[in-house]
């Protein structure tokens, strides 16, 4: 098949595939460590790692390998019958991150739906509430996913208008307003809250310190299950392993998705100790892929390379200088910046009818690929592997390109 431009597979796509995206015009061939190659030839920083999919660098060859090795061997059995890899990863990720058990699915927005039934559950078997009166409180701005009951959480037009009916059963409460959630908490119908350490989606919102703290605090004071969504903010991303870390708060369940593969595998789990996670009985949740056997060691293979390359150290201290130097950029497009570790963003004031967008596209042009989200909001979030060479190399690239918008 002869190789066409980026045009050409830009029109096929558009021909063929449905249209719930508008990808910047990039089209992608390769990917090493932070750098991707479009299909003329042309290298890009990736300062989005696939929303922050890719911590580990794109096809990174351990993790490569523990895929490609595995799948010679046995790539899928079901639950159905035992296989010799699962166990294996069950005992690492449970003592990696320090909890009973974990329950492996695929995606994140069923590791989310997974802690929700967990959630409910728990809450009738556990806490006492009549049967379908669970509640469970989450935040204004919130993402957790695509499915229709997560978009029936959601405060997103985009997310959820025109799917309805919703599943009920959620309250919304204002996110970052510890009060607001007090107040929600006192209802004994509340079997959880469900919160991200940071809304990736809604622009890299970082609460105020103490946050997770406090709201932690106020859900054991009212036995409510504190829902941790780790899924973009986890391994590493944000200078800790996970981003509660950062205030020593132990959730009741955690939710992990996207690097805990490296973004090599479909792998998402949820973690939980036994009076929760033994409210699911068999034959009561499952999934055809969750937990098999590329996934297993795909996912333990990532989770060493986070440890063995340090990859939180780094993303505290590449990030630190990450903000420090767009705060110094002198061009009135640039409003706040914030962030934790190399989950950073940018909030971009328009000028001259520039806005974001605009400024993406000029990047990508320049040779580093980010993506607006919320319109205004452009969120940074290179691999967590780059060097501080190549991160200063790419704030050139960002300083020069608003330099031109002056
Ligand atoms: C899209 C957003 C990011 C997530 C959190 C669960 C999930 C996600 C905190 C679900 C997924 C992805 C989904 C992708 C774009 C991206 C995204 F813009 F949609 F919101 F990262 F911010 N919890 N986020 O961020 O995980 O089912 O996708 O594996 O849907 O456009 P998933």
């Amino acid at each position: 098949m002869t190789k066409m431009t980026s045009q050409g597979y830009i029109a096929r796509e558009d021909k063929f595939g449905a249209h719930n995206y508008h990808p910047l015009p990039v089209v992608l061939e390769k990917g090493e460590g932070p750098f991707v190659w479009d299909v003329e030839g042309k290298r890009y920083f990736d300062f989005l790692s696939a929303y922050s999919a890719v911590n580990q660098g794109h096809c990174h060859p351990k993790i490569v390998k523990a895929m490609t090795d595995q799948a010679q061997k046995l790539t899928l059995t079901s639950r159905a019958f035992y296989n010799d890899v699962l166990g294996e990863y069950e005992e690492y990720i449970t003592k990696y991150f320090g909890y009973d058990k974990v329950l492996p699915m695929n995606t994140g927005a069923e590791a989310d739906e997974t802690a929700l039934k967990l959630a409910r559950k728990w809450g009738y078997e556990k806490k006492g509430v009549a049967e379908n009166q669970a509640k469970i409180i989450v935040c204004e701005g919130n993402f957790h996913g695509r499915t229709i009951t997560i978009i029936s959480m959601s405060t997103d037009p985009d997310a959820y208008k025109g799917y309805g009916p919703y599943t009920p059963g959620f309250e919304v409460v204002p996110y970052n307003d510890i009060p607001a959630l007090e107040k929600s908490l006192e209802d004994p119908n509340v079997v959880g809250f469900l919160v991200e350490p940071i809304q990736g989606e809604a622009g890299v919102y970082v609460p105020e310190d103490g946050y997770l703290k406090k709201a932690y605090d106020a859900c054991k004071k009212n036995n409510v299950l504190f829902i941790a969504d780790e899924v973009q903010t986890g391994i590493a991303r944000t200078g800790k392993l996970l981003a509660v870390d950062h205030e020593n708060v132990r959730p009741d369940i955690v939710i992990l998705g996207k690097a805990i593969s490296g973004g090599v595998f479909p792998v998402s789990a949820v973690l939980a100790d036994d009076d929760i996670m033994l409210v699911i009985k068999p034959g009561e949740h499952g999934s055809t892929f969750g937990g098999n056997p590329i996934a297993a060691k795909v996912a333990i293979a990532a989770l060493e390379v986070v440890k063995e390359e340090k990859l939180a150290e780094k993303a505290e201290k590449l990030g630190k200088i990450f903000r420090d130097e767009m705060r110094v950029i002198d061009s009135d497009m640039i409003g706040l910046v914030r962030g934790k570790g190399l989950l950073n963003a940018v909030v971009v004031n328009p000028k001259d009818g520039k806005e974001a967008w605009d400024v993406c596209v000029e990047l990508a042009n320049e040779g580093l690929l980010a993506k607006p989200t919320h319109q205004h909001i452009i969120r940074f979030a290179p691999p967590l592997i780059i060097t501080e060479e190549q991160l200063r190399e790419g704030i050139e690239i960002i300083k020069k390109v608003f330099k031109k918008f002056e």
